[in-house]
């Protein structure tokens, strides 16, 4: 095949998930490719990771290949993939030397070349990672500047930035929402932890993996636990009477930017996120601005692919208007580090 010819057309650019597809010509991709967001800081020597997809209701077998960063080195970035019709497959590599850097984010080239079809895929990595520290729950999140990883997404012209910390007795998270009108009955931040191993289901008699939050009118409620049918989720679930014990949600409001602080004890999770540094868990976050932009989906800043969504991702309840479509699943990968400096 002949790669001189490639003209790197961009067929396919979503500015919030930050992936382009460059693709030589107008035909379907055999495969689609993301990388594996990087769970402790690069410069630890992460294990990372590739998932192909075979698009196709045929075989498949390529070579493909990751260009890291420069002055980056793995145990591996070139590999022979061989899919059956359909499957999913994914690819561990060791990231051996890494440097960091300020934003975070880190520009990888995956290229997939098999079935007659070069397909290459720009993505924008991201650090998803929960560095040790223990916030004051006060709605000043100073100290979340320099010590937190910010992730960062755009919905319809509006910023979201999430950040997390961990500490012995809590999972802690601030959102920046940007909105033109604060409903502090209505607006919320929905949140996921999982194990590192969870999926979520596609029938409804399979288990939640998740422990599932709701943050609204300043308080956080549970509205799922791990072993809960995922067709129950489907339907709106009032709030329960009372907030999770021990939790702890500030929330203020700035020009056009609502900060939400928040904690929740990290015991009742202990089995499935087994915090220590180090370890990758599950992780996502929903935002509720129905007098603004509607759901916001931090699924995006992960690259995701075809078959992403997901209509059990996430729980429903009442007071949330959630889309018809099917949502982002709300499992992304995270981890648990020591710090960042
Ligand atoms: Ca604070
Ligand atoms: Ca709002």
């Amino acid at each position: 095949m002949s790669t001189s010819k490639i003209a790197i057309t961009c067929v396919l650019v979503t500015a919030a998930c930050m992936c382009v597809t460059l693709a030589e010509d107008a035909r379907t991709p055999p495969v689609a490719l993301r990388a594996h967001n990087i769970v402790v800081p690069p410069d630890t020597g992460p294990v990372s990771g590739l998932t192909v997809v075979n698009l196709l209701d045929t075989a498949y077998s390529g070579k493909v290949t990751v260009k890291l960063p420069s002055g980056w080195k793995a145990d591996k970035t070139t590999f022979d993939v061989s899919l059956k019709p359909r499957e999913t497959k994914h690819i561990p590599f060791a990231l051996e030397k890494a440097i960091a850097r300020k934003t975070h984010v880190y520009p990888y080239i995956i290229t997939a070349v098999g079935g007659g079809q070069t397909v290459a895929v720009e993505q924008q990595v991201i650090c998803a990672t929960s560095p040790y520290v223990k916030p004051k729950i006060d709605g000043d999140i100073s100290e979340w500047l320099e010590d937190a990883v910010p992730v960062t997404f755009v919905c319809k012209g509006k910023k979201t930035v999430v950040r997390t910390f961990w500490n012995k007795r809590n999972y802690c998270l601030s959102v920046e929402v940007q909105e033109d009108k604060f409903d502090p009955g209505a607006d919320a931040i929905q949140f996921a932890l999982a194990s590192g191993k969870a999926s979520t289901g596609k029938l409804p008699n399979d288990k939640t993996a998740r422990h599932e939050f709701v943050v609204v009118g300043g308080k956080c409620y549970q509205i799922a636990k791990p072993g809960t049918p995922l067709g129950d989720t489907q339907k709106p679930a009032n709030l329960p009477a009372e907030p999770v014990a021990k939790a702890e949600v500030a929330v203020k409001r700035e020009k056009d930017i609502t900060r939400y602080e928040i904690s929740v004890p990290i015991r009742p999770m202990r089995s499935e996120l087994k915090p220590t540094t180090g370890r990758e868990y599950r992780f996502g976050v929903l935002v509720h601005d129905p007098d603004g932009t509607g759901v916001r989906e931090m699924g995006l800043v992960a690259a995701p692919l075809p078959g992403a969504c997901n209509k059990y991702a996430w729980s429903k309840w009442v007071g949330a208007k959630f889309p018809d479509k099917p949502l982002l699943d709300s499992k992304l990968e995270w981890g648990f580090c020591t710090s960042i400096h």
